[in-house]
């Protein structure tokens, strides 16, 4: 052990490169420990961040802002994770290199990256799929794209010979729909809802285009191709996580700040407005709403149009 592991934060040392009897020895170093820390007390901040801001809201408009927390939190304990050298598992690489950098049998793959992917890219689609009031069948076929997207990724990422690039391939093709829809159906939609509504979403979705699409190249050049070490993959990873979450986040936020998500069709109750779904029908229900017996058509009506 270095002089250097020595001074490190310690998580290296405590939990260590040997999973199920196997040791990465191509895997991160105290700097890379350091990096995935300090991500995780940015995610951790936005996320006070953006549920704080929610309480400056009128329940009925704070769903992105539950949206957009529920994703940093998500991030911010993953990134606790690597920080922490856990989450991964040794994978034999291929191709092995001499680079110095990536020398070595085994290198540490980080699968609890794709278990924060699996949640929190839905939840960015919702936030950019809901700003552009898409109908909801879309949505959740989007959804469910992304999701194949996601795990191909992290099955590729697990499977160490040749045959990873397969599902690599599967991915990029769920990507290539994914972009499709933002750019071009989802884009054309938000624009319809109003001028704020489609620069919103403008933003957002530019972003997200142009980010999404480094992805897996950051993959084709860490878990697929053992090119660039993993300190390397914690910046690489790290500063898109960093665009696609917290800033991505405060712009879709600040995009919202003069939309009423009843605009884009997002009816949502609270107890105490004056809603005939919930006082209009002569019943008094208490917190929860609704009776229960379909008394109310407006219910129907209301809760479903997304
Ligand atoms: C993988 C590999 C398989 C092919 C493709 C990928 C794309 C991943 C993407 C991830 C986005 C993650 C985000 C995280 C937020 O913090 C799985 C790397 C296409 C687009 C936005």
């Amino acid at each position: 052990m270095s002089l250097f592991d020595k001074r490190g934060n310690g998580a290296l040392r405590a939990n260590g490169f040997t999973v199920n009897g196997a040791t990465s020895d191509i895997h991160i170093t105290t700097h890379g420990s350091d990096w995935y820390w300090a991500v995780c007390a940015v995610m951790t901040v936005a996320t006070f961040a953006f549920a704080g801001l929610a309480q400056t809201k009128p329940r009925q408009q704070r769903i992105f802002h539950y949206i957009t927390a529920a994703i940093t939190m998500v991030a911010a304990i993953a990134y606790f994770t690597m920080g922490s050298n856990l989450g991964f598992t040794p994978i034999a690489a291929n191709p092995q290199r001499n680079n110095p950098k990536v020398h070595g049998v085994y290198r540490q793959i980080f699968y609890v990256r794709y278990i924060d992917w699996v949640i929190t890219t839905p939840l960015l689609l919702m936030d950019l799929l809901l700003t552009a009031a898409m109908p909801w069948p879309t949505v959740l076929f989007v959804i469910l794209v992304d999701e194949v997207m996601i795990i191909t990724g992290l099955v590729g990422a697990l499977v160490y010979n040749n045959y990873k690039w397969g599902y690599f391939a599967f991915g990029n093709a769920a990507l290539f729909y994914i972009v499709y829809v933002l750019v071009w159906e989802a884009r054309k939609h938000a624009n319809a809802m109003g001028k704020d509504v489609g620069k919103a979403f403008l933003i957002c979705g530019s972003l997200t285009t142009v980010l999404w699409i480094l992805y897996p190249i950051a993959w084709g050049v860490c878990e697929g191709g053992n090119v660039i070490s993993p300190d390397s993959e914690a910046v690489f990873y790290g500063i898109l996580d960093l665009f696609a979450k917290p800033v991505f986040g405060a712009l879709l936020i600040w995009g919202h700040r003069g939309i009423d998500p009843a605009r884009l069709g997002l009816h949502i109750h609270d107890y105490d407005e004056k809603d005939q779904a919930i006082h209009g029908n002569g019943h008094s229900n208490g917190a929860n709403g609704y009776d229960g017996e379909g008394r109310n058509g407006n219910v129907g009506n209301v809760a479903t149009t997304v």
